[in-house]
């Protein structure tokens, strides 16, 4: 596909060229996949790194003497302090390998048990993703603990001026996204931790749907935790980190027991590894922690400035085009946005749109986006959902919106 993007420092033809599965066709029809927040395409720079694990190297780690056990290690530890630089972690043990974000908020989760009294309270927002919501639920029902919520406004923002409300000496912890997966917003995470911090809380970022747009500095926003999943920025799935700071970790407990985390074991008592072994029992996902790596350095290899500057283009150029749909309404209209789109045409179900768009080849998410939350301030079941990355086109929004369309005349 064509693409004209001369004030952009972007090839996207070239890029698109990376990704074997956008050559595809589907339903007849070439591929127009706009489900990115759920996951994202894998480049074959990355797909390589994956063969040759499994062809040259693959062998456990941190527990062979032999060389492909040291290759294997060594490549691990490499990915673990590539993502270090990535995020800019003062130390390669405060990056843990976790199976995404929602292991990653659980750990967590599981962890304060101990450290949380009854009657202290945890903030969260109302733009919360469920793995934002229910791991704290459920530290409040172990704790005794209070949850509270940042309520948002029509344009999907969050009210900061009642998170000022909600804060006390009582705040432990603060959790809230990056960036909403449902609505795209971008929050204000730098004015949230400070806040937080003020009256002595500790915070955590989900950065799922962040990463993949936004490099996120933890030293500078001066985070307490940061939360990501490989899979929505290039990587395979079922790998993802936790950041947290050095003394954090040190404080909470392991999440699991078993091989690897242990420093001593006998029957009378057990002690635990150093960061960051502490919080990874068993064998983990070796060749996605190292094609994880492999996906940063591709995504820093077109630069992250470029993707947001490009992507921020196709947000603008499709939301003017979809506005233009009589009866179509945009949800998320926050002035801070990454290239989500969510939306509904009056009230055909964004299931029916859903599904007579992908007979035309066009991947979208519908539903309530595991975000049930934001759907109920709507008063809506859910939305249609068009989330774009860097190798998406203003030619496919043209496909794109004339499918939406076609969907509209046929369901009015
Ligand atoms: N959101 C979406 O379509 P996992 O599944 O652990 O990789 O990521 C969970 C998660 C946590 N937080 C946010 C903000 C997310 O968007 C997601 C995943 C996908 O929006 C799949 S539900």
């Amino acid at each position: 596909m064509k693409v004209a993007s001369t004030k952009l420092n972007i090839d996207v033809e070239s890029i698109r060229k990376d990704f074997p599965i956008l050559s595809r066709q589907v339903n007849g029809k070439p591929l127009v996949y706009f489900d990115n927040a759920a996951t994202s395409q894998t480049p074959q720079q990355v797909i390589d790194v994956i063969v040759d694990y499994y062809s040259r190297y693959n062998a456990n780690i941190h527990r062979g003497v032999h060389t492909l056990s040291q290759e294997a290690t060594d490549a691990y530890e490499q990915a673990r302090i590539k993502i270090q630089e990535h995020f800019n972690a003062a130390k390669p043990h405060e990056i843990i390998f976790t199976a995404g974000t929602t292991h990653a908020i659980n750990l967590v989760a599981s962890g304060f048990t101990t450290l949380l009294k009854e009657g202290e309270e945890i903030i969260v927002s109302t733009l919360e993703h469920h793995s934002n919501i229910v791991p704290w639920q459920m530290l409040c029902e172990r704790t005794g603990a209070k949850l509270k919520v940042i309520p948002m406004n029509d344009n999907g923002m969050l009210k900061m001026d009642e998170f000022d409300k909600l804060l006390s000496e009582k705040t432990k912890l603060v959790f809230v996204n990056h960036v909403s997966n449902a609505l795209g917003t971008v929050n204000p995470v730098k004015e949230i931790i400070e806040k937080a911090h003020a009256v002595g809380a500790a915070v955590l970022l989900d950065g799922a749907q962040a990463a993949p747009h936004i490099k996120a500095d933890v030293q500078e926003l001066d985070v307490d935790f940061y939360a990501v999943s490989a899979h929505k920025m290039c990587g395979p799935t079922g790998v993802g980190v936790l950041y947290g700071k050095e003394e954090w970790l040190q404080k909470l407990p392991p999440y699991q027991g078993g091989g690897e985390m242990i420093a001593t074991v006998t029957f009378e008592k057990t002690t635990y590894a150093d960061l960051p072994h502490k919080f990874e029992a068993g064998t983990p996902d070796i060749c996605g922690g190292i094609a994880f790596g492999a996906a940063l350095d591709y995504m820093n290899s077109i630069g992250f400035n470029n993707i947001a500057a490009y992507e921020h283009e196709l947000l603008e150029y499709a939301t003017e085009k979809l506005m233009q749909i009589e009866g179509l309404r945009i949800y998320g209209t926050s002035t801070e946005k990454t290239a989500v789109i969510s939306f509904n045409i009056g009230d055909i179900h964004p299931y029916d749109i859903g599904t007579i768009i992908d007979k035309l080849g066009i991947a979208v998410r519908t539903g309530h986006h595991c975000a049930q939350p934001v759907m109920d301030y709507y008063n809506i079941p859910g939305t249609v959902r068009a989330s774009f990355a860097f190798y998406n086109t203003k030619e496919e929004i043209d496909i794109f919106v004339e499918g939406v369309k076609r969907a509209k005349n046929m369901l009015s």
